[in-house]
């Protein structure tokens, strides 16, 4: 048994490092190897609730600091983001399995963007003002107060500041618990903050799973809980959250589609169905897993499918020649094998991929599934209705419009849609009626902090993201000022 690679991780609480209580612990593993990458500690009640404490002390001095000096100190722990990308990255790729050349080009990088985003934003936050005849009344835009974040393991720095960067921003201090399957970088996060100047009590981290969940999203003092997960957790935290009415913001799973039409741009919309499904292994929630293909286009598409997707690296993630990394645990790969035993099952061709790659001992050791290709599928088999979570591509045909925009909506989800068309009108038409919460025209799965993200339907409730996270880290109060006397009736 090899001794793990770093230090025990305990918790971040009143700004800095500090034990469990629970004395339990669990090991985060690289995905790569199996290799223990740490031993972590769960927090139990006693150690959620010191969290929670020290958030309401963080938040009383945080709330009243001014919104430009909220702003500057996001903005410097954005910046020292930036300068640690590389090391960031590093270890983002040992605790989740994805490729270096992903993790450097995105995850740290989106998320020192979403802390710039909101600390420009912090000094812009203000109320209203109504004019009204003899009196007049104000609204002041004020914090929730403890919120609490809980993040999935496939983007976990990510999330971490896409939760984090808006709440503090409007004032909120917050809790984090990141996926126990990949506990590392929250607490660099915890500690870039604390380095930017955040005040003690305002970021803290713990650690655990469903249960250590359970006891932030029941906690009284939690104004509010902010979760990225499946949609079965989502409708747990919603039924937790409502025993004391808190405010919550859900983005969960999906079954995108990705709908090509016959004058698509082909080899742009090949593109665009690869990465759509085997970037990040093809452990993104918006993912167009459902790959609808004009008849008339359909041999061509597939065929230029298969060529691309046998000419993907798969292997070790820090390689920088690596397409595809490993997938995030064993059960995970065992649950992907059987949806591709299914779908083989139930009657789709086999195009390409299917199996686990474990031709060498690092790669027996490691994760890794082959990039795989469902053709012939029809809509109601379980690999077009289920969230695999990995790197399967279904693809449908269609003949027109009415029916492929029907049959794309006809799923209990709504989080994304891919429209490839080079008829304008027909890209928007189609945008317009498709149920989800961002539709890419031409490309797939670009999310910029400046517009909304999230889901419909069972997709989530609430955006993060934009201006529109602001509305879920405020409240409105309206303040109603009378300048003249009483006017009475009795
Ligand atoms: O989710 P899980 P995972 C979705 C993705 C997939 C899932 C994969 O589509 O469905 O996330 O991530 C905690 N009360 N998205 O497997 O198991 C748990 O400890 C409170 C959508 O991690 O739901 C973990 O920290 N917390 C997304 C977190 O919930 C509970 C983008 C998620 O765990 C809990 C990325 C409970 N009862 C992935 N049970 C998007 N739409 O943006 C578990 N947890």
């Amino acid at each position: 048994m090899t001794e793990p690679i770093f230090e025990t991780v305990s918790l971040w609480i009143d700004g800095a490092v500090t034990s469990a209580t629970s004395g339990e612990w669990f090991a985060t593993h690289n995905p790569a190897s199996q290799v223990v990458l740490a031993n972590v500690q769960l927090a139990n009640d006693e150690d959620v609730d010191r969290a929670v404490q020290s958030a309401r002390r963080g938040f009383a001095e945080w709330s009243l600091m001014t919104g430009a000096e909220r702003g500057r100190i996001l903005n410097r722990a954005a910046a020292i983001l930036r300068d640690r990308n590389a090391e960031l990255a590093h270890l983002e790729v040992l605790d989740t399995g994805k490729p270096i050349s992903e993790a450097i080009a995105v995850d740290v990088l989106s998320g020192a963007d979403c802390l710039e985003y909101f600390g420009g934003m912090a000094a812009t936050l203000h109320g209203e003002h109504f004019d009204l005849g003899g009196s007049f009344a104000y609204t002041r835009r004020e914090p929730l107060g403890v919120c609490v974040g809980i993040g999935a393991w496939n983007y976990p720095i990510q999330i971490a500041c896409w939760k984090s960067a808006p709440a503090l921003a409007c004032g909120n201090a917050m809790v984090f618990k990141p996926a126990e399957l990949t506990p590392l970088s929250a607490m660099k996060l915890a500690e870039i903050y604390a380095e930017a100047g955040l005040p003690a009590g305002v970021f803290n981290v713990v650690h655990g799973d469903s249960r250590t969940g359970e006891a932030l999203t029941r906690h009284p003092d939690v104004a509010k809980v902010s979760l990225t997960g499946e949609v079965g957790t989502g409708k747990k935290v919603m039924a937790a959250a409502a025993q004391t009415l808190k405010h919550v913001t859900l983005e969960l799973g999906g079954k995108s589609p990705l709908i090509v039409f016959e004058d698509a741009d082909l080899a742009n919309a090949v593109s665009a169905a690869l990465m759509a499904n085997f970037y990040t292994q093809g452990e993104v929630c918006s993912n167009g897993t459902r790959v609808f293909v004009h008849r008339s286009i359909h041999d061509e598409f597939v065929e230029a499918l298969r060529v691309r997707t046998n000419a993907m690296t798969i292997g070790d993630p820090l390689a920088e020649s690596t397409d595809v990394g490993a997938l995030i645990s064993r059960d995970h790969v065992a649950k992907v094998l059987d949806y591709i035993a299914a779908g083989i099952a139930q009657g789709a061709t086999l195009v390409c991929g299917g199996k686990r790659v474990d031709h060498t001992e690092m790669l027996r050791q490691g994760n890794f599934v082959e990039p795989t290709i469902f053709d012939a599928c029809t809509d109601d088999m379980i690999i077009v209705r289920e969230e695999i979570f990995g790197p399967v591509m279904t693809v449908l045909t269609f003949d027109d419009e009415d029916e492929v925009v029907t049959r794309a909506n006809a799923t209990p989800f709504g989080l994304a849609a891919g429209v490839f068309t080079q008829n304008l009108a027909r890209g928007h038409r189609v945008a317009a009626r498709l149920e989800a919460g961002i539709v890419w025209i031409n490309n797939y799965n670009l999310t910029p902090i400046e517009v909304p993200f999230g889901g419909v339907k069972q997709s989530g409730i609430g955006r993060e993201n934009s201006i529109a996270a602001i509305e879920h880290y405020t409240q409105r109060k309206t303040v109603y000022v009378e300048l003249g006397p009483v006017d009475a009736p009795y």
